[in-house]
Protein backbone atom coordinates (compact mmCIF):
# COMPACT_ATOMS: atom_id res chain seq x y z
CA UNK A 1 0.00 0.00 0.00
CA UNK A 2 0.88 3.46 -0.85
CA UNK A 3 2.27 5.52 2.27
CA UNK A 4 -0.07 8.46 3.20
CA UNK A 5 0.81 11.90 1.22
CA UNK A 6 3.12 14.20 3.54
CA UNK A 7 3.24 17.20 1.31
CA UNK A 8 6.89 18.66 1.81
CA UNK A 9 5.08 22.07 2.52
CA UNK A 10 3.95 20.09 5.33
CA UNK A 11 7.01 19.06 5.99
CA UNK A 12 9.30 22.12 5.90
CA UNK A 13 6.43 24.28 7.05
CA UNK A 14 6.45 22.30 10.54
CA UNK A 15 7.67 24.74 13.06
CA UNK A 16 9.15 22.50 15.74
CA UNK A 17 11.12 19.08 15.25
CA UNK A 18 9.27 17.59 17.24
CA UNK A 19 5.83 17.78 14.96
CA UNK A 20 8.22 16.75 12.14
CA UNK A 21 8.79 13.36 14.20
CA UNK A 22 5.21 12.58 14.79
CA UNK A 23 4.76 13.22 11.15
CA UNK A 24 7.52 10.97 10.69
CA UNK A 25 6.05 8.42 12.96
CA UNK A 26 2.75 8.47 11.73
CA UNK A 27 1.88 5.69 8.90
CA UNK A 28 4.56 2.83 9.34
CA UNK A 29 8.35 2.61 9.85
CA UNK A 30 10.24 5.72 10.97
CA UNK A 31 13.54 3.73 11.45
CA UNK A 32 16.69 5.41 9.34
CA UNK A 33 17.62 2.12 7.83
CA UNK A 34 14.37 2.53 5.68
CA UNK A 35 14.90 3.86 2.02
CA UNK A 36 17.86 1.85 2.01
CA UNK A 37 16.32 -0.32 -1.00
CA UNK A 38 16.05 2.61 -2.85
CA UNK A 39 19.68 1.95 -4.13
CA UNK A 40 19.79 1.74 -8.14
CA UNK A 41 20.55 -1.67 -9.03
CA UNK A 42 23.42 -0.27 -11.41
CA UNK A 43 25.64 1.30 -8.09
CA UNK A 44 27.25 -0.18 -5.51
CA UNK A 45 26.66 0.79 -2.21
CA UNK A 46 29.51 3.23 -1.09
CA UNK A 47 28.77 5.31 -4.11
CA UNK A 48 24.92 5.20 -3.15
CA UNK A 49 25.79 5.90 0.57
CA UNK A 50 28.15 9.22 -0.83
CA UNK A 51 25.06 10.56 -3.37
CA UNK A 52 21.89 9.17 -1.67
CA UNK A 53 21.32 12.68 0.24
CA UNK A 54 23.10 15.06 -2.64
CA UNK A 55 21.17 16.80 -4.94
CA UNK A 56 23.31 17.34 -7.67
CA UNK A 57 25.11 14.15 -8.07
CA UNK A 58 21.31 12.28 -7.75
CA UNK A 59 18.33 13.07 -9.77
CA UNK A 60 16.59 11.53 -7.03
CA UNK A 61 18.02 13.16 -4.48
CA UNK A 62 16.85 16.57 -5.42
CA UNK A 63 13.14 15.66 -5.07
CA UNK A 64 14.43 15.51 -1.48
CA UNK A 65 17.37 17.09 -0.70
CA UNK A 66 18.80 20.74 -1.01
CA UNK A 67 22.14 22.47 -1.44
CA UNK A 68 23.28 25.79 0.11
CA UNK A 69 26.52 28.05 -1.49
CA UNK A 70 28.44 30.15 0.33
CA UNK A 71 30.36 32.84 -1.27
CA UNK A 72 33.65 33.20 0.44
CA UNK A 73 35.98 32.59 -2.47
CA UNK A 74 35.55 35.59 -4.59
CA UNK A 75 39.61 35.67 -6.25
CA UNK A 76 40.03 33.75 -9.76
CA UNK A 77 42.88 32.47 -11.17
CA UNK A 78 41.85 32.49 -15.01
CA UNK A 79 39.57 34.63 -17.21
CA UNK A 80 36.66 32.25 -18.95
CA UNK A 81 34.99 34.29 -22.24
CA UNK A 82 31.74 33.76 -20.43
CA UNK A 83 32.13 35.72 -17.23
CA UNK A 84 32.10 39.42 -16.11
CA UNK A 85 34.29 39.60 -12.91
CA UNK A 86 31.62 41.80 -11.76
CA UNK A 87 29.37 39.32 -11.20
CA UNK A 88 29.74 35.77 -9.61
CA UNK A 89 31.89 32.60 -11.34
CA UNK A 90 29.63 31.47 -14.42
CA UNK A 91 30.93 28.02 -14.26
CA UNK A 92 28.35 27.49 -11.54
CA UNK A 93 26.58 30.34 -11.04
CA UNK A 94 24.05 32.02 -13.37
CA UNK A 95 25.58 34.73 -15.46
CA UNK A 96 25.02 38.21 -14.35
CA UNK A 97 24.07 37.65 -10.71
CA UNK A 98 26.21 38.93 -7.90
CA UNK A 99 26.36 37.20 -4.29
CA UNK A 100 26.79 39.22 -0.88
CA UNK A 101 30.64 38.28 -0.13
CA UNK A 102 31.29 36.46 3.23
CA UNK A 103 34.22 35.73 5.59
CA UNK A 104 34.42 32.13 6.96
CA UNK A 105 33.00 33.39 10.26
CA UNK A 106 29.68 35.06 8.39
CA UNK A 107 29.21 31.68 6.20
CA UNK A 108 29.67 29.57 9.27
CA UNK A 109 26.97 32.08 10.87
CA UNK A 110 25.14 31.51 7.88
CA UNK A 111 25.12 28.02 7.52
CA UNK A 112 23.88 27.31 10.69
CA UNK A 113 21.16 29.51 10.32
CA UNK A 114 19.93 27.75 7.37
CA UNK A 115 20.25 24.27 8.60
CA UNK A 116 18.29 25.15 11.43
CA UNK A 117 15.39 26.50 9.10
CA UNK A 118 15.56 24.26 5.84
CA UNK A 119 15.23 20.48 7.12
CA UNK A 120 16.34 19.43 3.69
CA UNK A 121 20.08 20.60 3.42
CA UNK A 122 22.30 18.33 2.99
CA UNK A 123 25.27 20.19 1.74
CA UNK A 124 27.22 22.89 1.59
CA UNK A 125 28.76 24.02 -1.38
CA UNK A 126 31.50 26.61 -2.06
CA UNK A 127 30.76 27.25 -6.48
CA UNK A 128 33.04 30.76 -6.09
CA UNK A 129 31.82 33.77 -6.38
CA UNK A 130 35.69 32.84 -7.74
CA UNK A 131 37.63 29.83 -7.86
CA UNK A 132 37.24 28.13 -4.70
CA UNK A 133 40.77 26.35 -4.60
CA UNK A 134 42.68 29.35 -6.00
CA UNK A 135 41.13 30.96 -2.71
CA UNK A 136 41.69 27.95 -0.65
CA UNK A 137 42.24 29.72 2.53
CA UNK A 138 39.02 31.17 2.66
CA UNK A 139 37.50 28.08 1.44
CA UNK A 140 39.18 25.64 3.52
CA UNK A 141 38.63 27.69 6.91
CA UNK A 142 35.10 27.73 6.05
CA UNK A 143 34.35 23.66 5.37
CA UNK A 144 36.62 23.29 9.04
CA UNK A 145 34.20 25.67 10.71
CA UNK A 146 31.45 24.20 9.71
CA UNK A 147 32.50 20.44 9.20
CA UNK A 148 32.85 21.07 13.61
CA UNK A 149 29.15 22.42 13.64
CA UNK A 150 27.82 20.11 11.55
CA UNK A 151 29.62 17.38 11.40
CA UNK A 152 26.72 15.77 8.87
CA UNK A 153 26.76 17.83 6.11
CA UNK A 154 28.40 16.71 3.08
CA UNK A 155 31.08 19.55 1.60
CA UNK A 156 31.25 20.03 -2.19
CA UNK A 157 32.91 22.42 -3.99
CA UNK A 158 33.04 23.92 -7.83
CA UNK A 159 36.47 24.28 -9.32
CA UNK A 160 38.08 25.28 -12.52
CA UNK A 161 40.92 23.08 -11.79
CA UNK A 162 44.20 25.10 -12.47
CA UNK A 163 45.03 24.98 -8.57
CA UNK A 164 43.14 21.79 -7.99
CA UNK A 165 45.97 19.23 -8.07
CA UNK A 166 48.01 21.12 -4.99
CA UNK A 167 44.91 21.09 -3.18
CA UNK A 168 43.79 17.09 -3.70
CA UNK A 169 45.34 15.75 -0.53
CA UNK A 170 43.34 18.41 1.42
CA UNK A 171 40.25 17.67 0.49
CA UNK A 172 40.61 14.48 1.15
CA UNK A 173 41.60 15.31 4.90
CA UNK A 174 38.93 17.39 5.29
CA UNK A 175 36.58 14.96 4.16
CA UNK A 176 35.25 16.79 1.26
CA UNK A 177 33.58 14.41 -0.77
CA UNK A 178 32.05 15.57 -3.70
CA UNK A 179 34.10 18.02 -6.52
CA UNK A 180 32.98 19.54 -9.44
CA UNK A 181 35.70 20.70 -12.10
CA UNK A 182 34.40 23.11 -14.81
CA UNK A 183 36.06 21.18 -17.97
CA UNK A 184 34.83 22.57 -21.52
CA UNK A 185 37.86 21.43 -23.40
CA UNK A 186 40.50 18.74 -24.10
CA UNK A 187 42.19 20.25 -26.99
CA UNK A 188 44.16 23.37 -26.36
CA UNK A 189 43.50 24.95 -29.50
CA UNK A 190 39.34 25.00 -28.92
CA UNK A 191 40.64 25.96 -25.20
CA UNK A 192 42.59 29.24 -26.77
CA UNK A 193 39.02 30.23 -28.07
CA UNK A 194 37.45 29.92 -24.27
CA UNK A 195 40.18 31.32 -22.11
CA UNK A 196 42.35 34.58 -23.33
CA UNK A 197 44.79 34.01 -19.95
CA UNK A 198 45.67 31.97 -16.62
CA UNK A 199 47.63 32.81 -13.52
CA UNK A 200 49.80 30.16 -12.68
CA UNK A 201 52.98 29.94 -10.94
CA UNK A 202 53.37 33.68 -10.36
CA UNK A 203 52.91 34.29 -14.10
CA UNK A 204 50.69 34.94 -16.81
CA UNK A 205 49.93 32.98 -19.81
CA UNK A 206 48.30 33.64 -22.82
CA UNK A 207 46.74 31.50 -26.15
CA UNK A 208 47.39 28.29 -26.67
CA UNK A 209 50.19 28.19 -23.94
CA UNK A 210 47.66 28.96 -21.33
CA UNK A 211 45.01 26.41 -22.73
CA UNK A 212 47.68 23.73 -22.48
CA UNK A 213 48.66 23.95 -19.08
CA UNK A 214 45.28 24.58 -17.82
CA UNK A 215 43.88 20.62 -19.73
CA UNK A 216 47.28 19.00 -18.17
CA UNK A 217 46.34 20.42 -14.67
CA UNK A 218 42.64 19.43 -15.14
CA UNK A 219 43.10 16.09 -16.39
CA UNK A 220 45.80 15.50 -13.62
CA UNK A 221 43.34 17.12 -10.95
CA UNK A 222 40.66 14.67 -11.86
CA UNK A 223 43.11 11.78 -11.95
CA UNK A 224 43.88 11.96 -8.55
CA UNK A 225 40.40 12.44 -7.18
CA UNK A 226 39.63 9.71 -9.26
CA UNK A 227 42.44 7.68 -7.20
CA UNK A 228 41.36 9.42 -3.79
CA UNK A 229 37.36 8.03 -4.45
CA UNK A 230 36.38 11.44 -4.08
CA UNK A 231 33.15 11.43 -6.94
CA UNK A 232 33.69 13.97 -9.45
CA UNK A 233 31.05 16.06 -11.62
CA UNK A 234 32.43 17.30 -14.65
CA UNK A 235 30.42 20.68 -15.43
CA UNK A 236 30.74 21.84 -19.52
CA UNK A 237 29.63 25.18 -20.85
CA UNK A 238 28.06 24.30 -24.23
CA UNK A 239 29.04 27.04 -26.68
CA UNK A 240 27.51 26.38 -30.23
CA UNK A 241 30.27 26.79 -32.43
CA UNK A 242 33.14 26.99 -30.41
CA UNK A 243 32.70 23.28 -28.14
CA UNK A 244 29.56 21.75 -29.07
CA UNK A 245 30.57 18.63 -30.96
CA UNK A 246 34.42 18.66 -29.34
CA UNK A 247 32.00 18.02 -25.90
CA UNK A 248 31.79 14.25 -26.89
CA UNK A 249 35.50 14.24 -27.11
CA UNK A 250 35.42 15.79 -23.60
CA UNK A 251 32.83 13.38 -22.54
CA UNK A 252 34.77 10.15 -23.39
CA UNK A 253 38.26 12.14 -21.36
CA UNK A 254 36.44 12.38 -18.49
CA UNK A 255 34.75 8.92 -18.60
CA UNK A 256 38.45 7.30 -19.14
CA UNK A 257 39.33 9.34 -15.86
CA UNK A 258 36.86 8.24 -13.69
CA UNK A 259 34.22 11.42 -13.43
CA UNK A 260 31.33 10.34 -12.20
CA UNK A 261 29.16 12.58 -13.72
CA UNK A 262 29.35 14.79 -16.77
CA UNK A 263 26.97 18.76 -16.68
CA UNK A 264 26.59 19.81 -19.88
CA UNK A 265 25.20 23.09 -19.50
CA UNK A 266 24.24 25.59 -22.07
CA UNK A 267 26.02 29.10 -22.29
CA UNK A 268 23.77 31.83 -21.52
CA UNK A 269 25.31 35.29 -23.58
CA UNK A 270 23.80 38.82 -22.48
CA UNK A 271 25.64 41.85 -23.75
CA UNK A 272 24.28 42.71 -20.71
CA UNK A 273 26.51 40.70 -19.11
CA UNK A 274 29.71 42.35 -20.50
CA UNK A 275 31.26 39.20 -21.39
CA UNK A 276 33.56 38.58 -24.11
CA UNK A 277 31.48 36.39 -25.79
CA UNK A 278 28.20 38.59 -24.69
CA UNK A 279 29.72 41.38 -26.05
CA UNK A 280 30.68 39.36 -29.64
CA UNK A 281 27.71 37.91 -30.34
CA UNK A 282 28.26 34.50 -29.24
CA UNK A 283 24.98 32.73 -28.54
CA UNK A 284 24.27 29.93 -26.43
CA UNK A 285 22.30 26.84 -27.81
CA UNK A 286 18.68 26.32 -27.26
CA UNK A 287 16.91 23.97 -25.01
CA UNK A 288 16.58 21.86 -28.79
CA UNK A 289 20.47 21.76 -29.72
CA UNK A 290 21.05 21.13 -25.48
CA UNK A 291 18.69 17.99 -25.19
CA UNK A 292 20.38 16.81 -29.44
CA UNK A 293 24.13 17.21 -27.96
CA UNK A 294 22.77 15.25 -24.35
CA UNK A 295 21.03 12.91 -26.21
CA UNK A 296 24.33 11.92 -28.36
CA UNK A 297 26.32 11.89 -25.26
CA UNK A 298 24.10 9.17 -23.66
CA UNK A 299 25.81 5.66 -23.11
CA UNK A 300 29.36 7.61 -22.05
CA UNK A 301 30.20 9.28 -18.93
CA UNK A 302 26.54 9.40 -17.02
CA UNK A 303 24.62 12.68 -17.68
CA UNK A 304 23.07 15.31 -14.95
CA UNK A 305 19.93 16.93 -16.68
CA UNK A 306 18.60 18.38 -13.95
CA UNK A 307 21.08 21.23 -13.33
CA UNK A 308 20.00 24.34 -12.69
CA UNK A 309 22.64 26.80 -12.75
CA UNK A 310 22.20 28.13 -9.08
CA UNK A 311 23.65 30.87 -7.56
CA UNK A 312 26.97 31.16 -5.39
CA UNK A 313 24.83 31.96 -2.88
CA UNK A 314 22.10 29.35 -3.61
CA UNK A 315 19.93 28.10 -0.78
CA UNK A 316 17.05 25.27 -0.98
CA UNK A 317 15.65 22.57 -3.18
CA UNK A 318 17.27 23.45 -6.82
CA UNK A 319 15.04 25.13 -8.27
CA UNK A 320 13.93 27.18 -5.17
CA UNK A 321 16.48 29.32 -4.34
CA UNK A 322 15.60 30.70 -1.19
CA UNK A 323 19.07 32.61 -0.89
CA UNK A 324 17.22 36.00 -0.67
CA UNK A 325 15.63 35.09 2.67
CA UNK A 326 19.06 34.38 4.41
CA UNK A 327 21.06 37.65 3.43
CA UNK A 328 23.20 38.57 7.15
CA UNK A 329 20.92 41.41 7.88
CA UNK A 330 18.19 38.88 8.10
CA UNK A 331 19.85 36.31 10.55
CA UNK A 332 20.90 35.94 14.01
CA UNK A 333 24.09 37.16 15.13
CA UNK A 334 25.24 34.48 16.64
CA UNK A 335 23.07 31.11 16.01
CA UNK A 336 22.95 27.83 18.10
CA UNK A 337 22.76 24.43 15.50
CA UNK A 338 19.60 22.62 16.31
CA UNK A 339 19.71 19.53 14.66
CA UNK A 340 16.15 18.47 15.10
CA UNK A 341 14.35 19.48 11.73
CA UNK A 342 17.03 17.80 9.93
CA UNK A 343 17.01 14.96 11.61
CA UNK A 344 13.35 14.48 11.35
CA UNK A 345 13.15 15.33 8.23
CA UNK A 346 15.37 12.61 6.93
CA UNK A 347 13.31 10.26 9.03
CA UNK A 348 10.49 11.28 6.91
CA UNK A 349 12.31 10.81 3.60
CA UNK A 350 13.90 7.73 4.21
CA UNK A 351 10.20 6.39 4.62
CA UNK A 352 8.06 7.74 1.00
CA UNK A 353 11.77 6.93 -0.70
CA UNK A 354 11.10 3.26 -0.70
CA UNK A 355 7.35 4.02 -1.02
CA UNK A 356 8.48 6.45 -4.20
CA UNK A 357 10.64 3.21 -6.11
CA UNK A 358 7.82 0.71 -5.17
CA UNK A 359 5.40 3.74 -7.36
CA UNK A 360 8.17 3.94 -9.78
CA UNK A 361 8.62 0.00 -10.39
CA UNK A 362 5.29 -0.14 -10.89
CA UNK A 363 4.99 2.57 -13.49
CA UNK A 364 8.27 0.94 -15.36
CA UNK A 365 6.18 -2.93 -15.28
CA UNK A 366 2.63 -0.28 -17.11
CA UNK A 367 5.18 0.96 -19.73
CA UNK A 368 6.50 -2.03 -20.17
CA UNK A 369 2.92 -3.81 -21.34
CA UNK A 370 2.03 -1.12 -23.88
CA UNK A 371 2.20 -3.03 -26.88
CA UNK A 372 2.65 0.14 -28.91
CA UNK A 373 5.66 2.17 -29.50
CA UNK A 374 5.08 5.84 -28.84
CA UNK A 375 6.48 8.94 -26.79
CA UNK A 376 4.95 11.07 -24.13
CA UNK A 377 6.84 14.65 -23.12
CA UNK A 378 5.56 15.66 -20.10
CA UNK A 379 5.96 18.83 -17.95
CA UNK A 380 5.25 18.44 -14.09
CA UNK A 381 4.84 21.26 -12.05
CA UNK A 382 6.13 20.50 -8.55
CA UNK A 383 7.44 21.46 -4.73
CA UNK A 384 9.53 18.28 -4.40
CA UNK A 385 9.24 14.84 -2.95
CA UNK A 386 8.70 13.32 -6.19
CA UNK A 387 4.61 14.65 -6.67
CA UNK A 388 2.53 16.97 -8.89
CA UNK A 389 1.88 18.94 -5.98
CA UNK A 390 2.21 22.60 -7.60
CA UNK A 391 -0.61 24.65 -9.12
CA UNK A 392 0.54 25.84 -12.46
CA UNK A 393 -0.41 29.19 -11.66
CA UNK A 394 2.16 29.06 -9.15
CA UNK A 395 5.11 27.06 -10.88
CA UNK A 396 8.47 28.94 -11.72
CA UNK A 397 9.80 26.09 -13.43
CA UNK A 398 7.81 22.27 -14.77
CA UNK A 399 10.17 19.41 -14.71
CA UNK A 400 10.09 17.69 -18.02
CA UNK A 401 9.83 14.00 -18.54
CA UNK A 402 10.08 11.64 -21.77
CA UNK A 403 8.35 8.32 -21.31
CA UNK A 404 8.32 5.23 -23.98
CA UNK A 405 8.13 2.23 -23.54
CA UNK A 406 11.25 1.42 -21.66
CA UNK A 407 10.95 4.00 -19.19
CA UNK A 408 10.54 7.54 -17.72
CA UNK A 409 13.22 10.18 -18.35
CA UNK A 410 13.66 13.20 -16.51
CA UNK A 411 15.34 15.48 -19.44
CA UNK A 412 15.24 18.49 -18.11
CA UNK A 413 13.31 21.86 -16.68
CA UNK A 414 11.84 24.95 -18.41
CA UNK A 415 12.03 28.10 -16.31
CA UNK A 416 8.52 30.22 -16.52
CA UNK A 417 7.55 33.54 -15.16
CA UNK A 418 4.31 32.26 -12.54
CA UNK A 419 1.40 32.88 -14.25
CA UNK A 420 -0.89 34.01 -10.91
CA UNK A 421 -0.24 37.39 -9.70
CA UNK A 422 -2.22 37.69 -5.85
CA UNK A 423 -5.04 35.27 -7.25
CA UNK A 424 -5.34 36.91 -11.23
CA UNK A 425 -4.04 34.81 -13.86
CA UNK A 426 -1.44 37.03 -15.74
CA UNK A 427 -2.16 36.94 -19.70
CA UNK A 428 1.81 37.63 -20.80
CA UNK A 429 3.06 35.53 -18.49
CA UNK A 430 0.69 32.59 -20.29
CA UNK A 431 2.27 33.49 -23.36
CA UNK A 432 5.68 33.12 -22.16
CA UNK A 433 4.94 30.07 -20.42
CA UNK A 434 3.35 28.41 -23.59
CA UNK A 435 6.57 28.92 -25.50
CA UNK A 436 8.35 27.64 -22.64
CA UNK A 437 6.63 24.53 -23.06
CA UNK A 438 7.17 23.63 -27.12
CA UNK A 439 7.46 20.39 -27.48
CA UNK A 440 5.07 19.08 -24.58
CA UNK A 441 2.05 17.00 -24.78
CA UNK A 442 1.23 17.10 -21.33
CA UNK A 443 1.14 19.76 -18.21
CA UNK A 444 0.81 18.16 -15.29
CA UNK A 445 -0.19 20.08 -12.04
CA UNK A 446 -2.55 20.14 -8.86
CA UNK A 447 -4.39 22.52 -9.43
CA UNK A 448 -5.35 24.53 -12.71
CA UNK A 449 -8.03 27.43 -14.00
CA UNK A 450 -9.89 26.39 -17.12
CA UNK A 451 -8.90 30.02 -18.54
CA UNK A 452 -5.03 28.60 -19.03
CA UNK A 453 -6.32 24.92 -18.92
CA UNK A 454 -8.03 26.07 -22.64
CA UNK A 455 -5.50 28.18 -23.43
CA UNK A 456 -3.04 25.43 -23.54
CA UNK A 457 -5.37 23.45 -25.07
CA UNK A 458 -5.86 26.08 -28.08
CA UNK A 459 -1.95 25.72 -28.35
CA UNK A 460 -1.93 22.44 -28.31
CA UNK A 461 -1.25 21.58 -25.19
CA UNK A 462 -3.14 19.62 -22.82
CA UNK A 463 -3.15 20.34 -18.91
CA UNK A 464 -4.95 18.33 -16.22
CA UNK A 465 -4.99 17.85 -12.67
CA UNK A 466 -6.57 14.45 -11.99
CA UNK A 467 -3.08 13.28 -11.13
CA UNK A 468 -2.56 16.27 -8.58
CA UNK A 469 -0.59 14.95 -5.26
CA UNK A 470 -0.01 11.19 -7.22
CA UNK A 471 4.09 10.47 -8.07
CA UNK A 472 4.99 11.60 -11.45
CA UNK A 473 5.56 8.70 -12.95
CA UNK A 474 3.03 7.11 -11.28
CA UNK A 475 0.87 9.83 -13.54
CA UNK A 476 2.75 9.30 -16.33
CA UNK A 477 2.83 5.77 -16.61
CA UNK A 478 -1.22 6.22 -16.43
CA UNK A 479 -1.03 8.79 -19.01
CA UNK A 480 0.88 6.75 -21.03
CA UNK A 481 -1.06 3.35 -20.95
CA UNK A 482 -4.16 5.69 -21.78
CA UNK A 483 -2.70 6.94 -24.98
CA UNK A 484 -1.45 3.61 -26.50
CA UNK A 485 -3.62 0.99 -25.24
CA UNK A 486 -4.02 0.06 -21.74
CA UNK A 487 -7.51 0.43 -20.29
CA UNK A 488 -6.05 1.99 -16.74
CA UNK A 489 -8.59 3.66 -14.53
CA UNK A 490 -7.06 7.05 -14.44
CA UNK A 491 -6.86 9.13 -17.78
CA UNK A 492 -6.01 12.32 -18.72
CA UNK A 493 -8.88 14.66 -18.26
FE1 LIG B 1 26.78 23.33 -5.27
FE2 LIG B 1 27.72 22.40 -7.42
FE3 LIG B 1 28.18 21.14 -5.19
FE4 LIG B 1 25.79 21.16 -6.27
S1 LIG B 1 25.40 23.16 -7.35
S2 LIG B 1 28.92 23.12 -5.70
S3 LIG B 1 27.61 20.23 -7.14
S4 LIG B 1 26.28 21.58 -4.15
FE5 LIG B 1 24.17 21.59 -8.68
FE6 LIG B 1 23.67 24.09 -8.90
FE7 LIG B 1 24.00 22.69 -11.08
FE8 LIG B 1 25.98 23.18 -9.54
S5 LIG B 1 22.38 22.43 -9.65
S6 LIG B 1 24.86 24.68 -10.64
S7 LIG B 1 25.45 21.22 -10.40
FE1 LIG C 1 34.82 33.63 -14.02
FE2 LIG C 1 34.66 31.27 -12.79
FE3 LIG C 1 35.94 31.46 -15.14
FE4 LIG C 1 36.99 32.51 -12.91
S1 LIG C 1 36.64 30.32 -13.34
S2 LIG C 1 36.84 33.50 -14.93
S3 LIG C 1 35.20 33.28 -11.83
S4 LIG C 1 33.76 31.77 -14.81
Amino acid sequence: MSAPIISLESLTNTTSSGQLLTTAKSGGCASSSCGSSSRPTDMDWATWEKIKDHPCFSEEAHHYFARMHVAVAPACNIQCNYCNRKYDCANESRPGVVSEKLTPGQALRKVIAVANEVPQLSVLGIAGPGDACYDWKKTRATFERVAREIPDIKLCISTNGLALPEHVDELAELNISHVTITINMVDPAVGEKIYPWIFYGHRRYTGMEAAKILHQRQMLGLEMLSKRGILTKINSVMIPGVNDQHLIEVNKWVKERGAFLHNVMPLISDPAHGTWFGQTGQRGPNALELKTLQDRLEGGAKLMRHCRQCRADAVGLLGTDRGQEFTLDQIPLEPGYDSGKRHAYREVVSRIRDDHLAAKNQATTTLASVSVRGSLHVAVATKGGGRINEHFGHAKEFQVYEASQTGIKFVGHRKVEPYCHGGWGEDTALAGIIAALEGINIVLCAKIGDCPQKQLMEAGIRATETFGYDYIETAISALYAAEYGLDLSKATA
